[in-house]
């Protein structure tokens, strides 16, 4: 299924990783209790400058299996800094991939309990759910579009472990990349309905407009996202299966919610998805 393609191997065999196995465990340990306690932490480069991208992705494997271990199921997998308002306000300068789980998921218009999170915000989104399976290396738009179901709307919370959002690349990678929830909802549309670069999206919150932008300030176009990240698995053996809802990554700067907001997406011919926080 779904979790094995994704599971399966963190590619760094041969690679030359800089950190032990044992390191590696516990740096996913320690990310993950500050996740699970509500706490955060400096970024882990700090007491670990050697680390390399394949450590760092290998963190973030371990995170999926300490999470698998305990029953949570893989709900789908994210792009992340893939437009200039979310490089530039993040201070880095490429996009970096990682997952959702079953607990992540928020129903429309539901709750997100803010006790729960240590400083969310929320960003507006494209997702897109596969027909067929997508991979790379070589995988282009041209491929994704082909193999695309739907693409819906989609809000995602992030709230790094990091102490006031402060990272680098690698310590963001081997944090699940700030994942936390995600809402989608509105109208499914097939690909070839909607012209996804000019695609307009407003971010509301509590009935005031917060963002706005339109869809090709995701790289361009938001399925070469999807493109990247079956280019990305492809180096590491493996793929997007076939049934996978992916977030193409934040089209906007993130912006910061507390108890009492209501966030609403709107998304130009798409509807709009909406998620209450408490
Ligand atoms: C990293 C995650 C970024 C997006 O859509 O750009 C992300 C962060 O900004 O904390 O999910
Ligand atoms: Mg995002």
């Amino acid at each position: 299924g779904q979790g094995a393609s994704v599971t399966a191997d963190n590619g760094a065999e041969g690679r030359g990783m800089k950190l032990d196995a044992k390191t590696i465990a516990a740096l996913a340990e320690h990310l993950e209790s500050c996740q699970l306690q509500v706490r955060d932490t400096p970024k882990i480069t700090d007491e670990h400058p050697d680390m390399d991208w394949d450590d760092a992705y290998a963190i973030q494997a371990e995170l999926l299996r300490r999470k698998t271990a305990r029953g949570r199921k893989l709900a789908g997998l994210k792009a992340g800094l893939t437009s200039h308002a979310k490089m530039k306000q993040m201070g880095v300068s490429s996009p970096v991939f990682s997952f959702m789980t079953d607990d992540y998921l928020v129903a429309d218009g539901g709750e997100v309990k803010c006790s729960e999170l240590i400083h969310p915000k929320v960003e507006p989104e494209i997702a897109f759910v596969t027909r067929r399976a997508l991979k790379g290396p070589g995988c282009h738009i041209g491929a994704v579009l082909a193999a695309v179901d739907f693409v819906i709307p989609g809000i995602e919370v992030i709230d790094s472990r990091y102490r006031d959002f402060k990272f680098d690349l690698k310590s963001v990678i081997a944090d699940n990349t700030s994942a936390a929830r995600f809402v989608i909802g509105g109208q499914p549309k097939r690909a070839e309905q909607v012209d996804l670069r000019t695609v307009g999206v407003v971010l509301e919150k509590n009935g005031e407009v917060v963002a706005l932008g339109a869809g090709a300030a995701v790289l361009g176009h938001p399925a070469a996202a999807l493109a990247m990240l079956a280019n990305h698995l492809g180096e590491r053996g493996q793929e997007i299966p076939a049934g996978t809802l992916v977030l193409s990554g934040g089209i906007t700067e993130a912006v910061p919610v507390q108890p009492g907001d209501a966030v609403t997406l709107r998304v130009q011919g798409m509807g709009s998805t909406s998620m209450r926080f408490v």
